[in-house]
């Protein structure tokens, strides 16, 4: 175990999650303002709280406009790497390793290299991999049609998102880096009782928060995409597979079908990411050929 994920486990032995170190925003009239191939989004495929920014991205349409950065789905002890890109670099910020930029932004950083991270080309500097506050700007900042983060749902979204974080997104985390055994077995318990009432939620409703996809969607669904994949096994979220969960997955699949979620969705990176680097908890880092994806595959997924 690492320095760095010692000081990610609290005293009885619960997964507590580093603060983001780079928190400025992209905002109109400040020192980061939105400008078209301005910033470069760096993601990692497998990485959840990356897929937002990317799908996001693509439901905005500013795909011309925020260029996109995809990392190995692999890490070394160096951290994430641009071995996908022609020889080894990033073609916007000419870097190897993630960890340059965050060097040339701050020399003496000393925290976790994280995506996302987003990169300001005119100043050579991160801006941000603050990674709820990203998503947000993006919906408020850029001069796009956004029903994403509406204004008058904005208490309600907000609301679902921070238990959606607490219980689901971050609670599959807590499950798998639990270390005592009643560590795990409370967030266990918190997933599954919240997992539970947004399937009644959601039993009555297409989407989470009025009847368009909002900010809630993606962020719920960066989530149940990986739980049969990944967290069902891997982290032991395992009372029942997404598949088992009717409207939940019901839910999961309409979304997952919409342009920009299923499209930006990649099963081999996400398998690869999970069982080959968290060494602790799978340290033969063999990964497992299923379970079965198939029930995803639609015209405009890459399952
Ligand atoms: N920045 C946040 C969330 C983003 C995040 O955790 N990203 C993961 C991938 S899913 C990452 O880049 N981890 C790199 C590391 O832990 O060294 C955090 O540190 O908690």
């Amino acid at each position: 175990m690492t320095a760095q994920s010692v000081a990610e486990t609290g005293r009885s032995g619960e997964f507590v999650r580093q603060q983001n170190a780079f928190r400025d925003r992209v905002t109109v009239g400040g020192r980061f303002p939105p400008e078209p191939g301005r910033y470069h989004l760096i993601v990692s495929l497998a990485c959840p709280w990356a897929h937002r920014a990317v799908i996001v991205r693509r439901l905005l349409g500013l795909d011309d406009k925020i260029s996109l950065g995809i990392v190995d789905p692999v890490r070394d002890e160096r951290g994430w790497r641009f071995t996908l890109d022609p020889g080894g670099r990033d073609p916007v910020s000419g870097a190897a390793y993630l960890s340059e930029l965050y060097e040339a932004s701050d020399p003496s950083f000393s925290g976790r290299w994280t995506v996302p991270t987003l990169w300001d080309t005119k100043t050579r500097t991160i801006v941000s991999n603050d990674y709820p506050q990203i998503t947000l700007d993006f919906s408020t900042e850029w001069d796009v049609p956004s029903r994403l983060y509406p204004e008058e749902l904005r208490d309600e979204i907000d609301a679902v998102n921070e238990v959606v974080y607490a219980d689901v997104n971050n609670g599959v985390y807590r499950c798998g880096f639990a270390t005592s055994q009643q560590a795990y077995e409370a967030a266990y318990a918190r997933l599954w009782d919240r997992l539970d009432r947004l399937s009644e939620r959601l039993s009555g409703q297409r989407y989470l928060v009025g009847d368009r996809i909002t900010e809630a969607d993606v962020r719920l669904f960066t989530t149940l995409v990986r739980f049969d994949a990944v967290y069902h096994g891997h982290f032991k979220c395992n009372r029942q597979k997404l598949t088992e969960l009717p409207v939940l997955w019901a839910y999961a699949r309409d979304l997952f079908q919409t342009p920009g979620f299923g499209d930006t969705t990649d099963f081999d990176h996400i398998k690869r990411h999970y069982y080959a680097t968290h060494e602790k908890l799978n340290p033969s880092r063999i990964v497992p050929v299923g379970p079965d994806l198939s029930g995803w595959r639609t015209p405009h997924g890459r399952a």
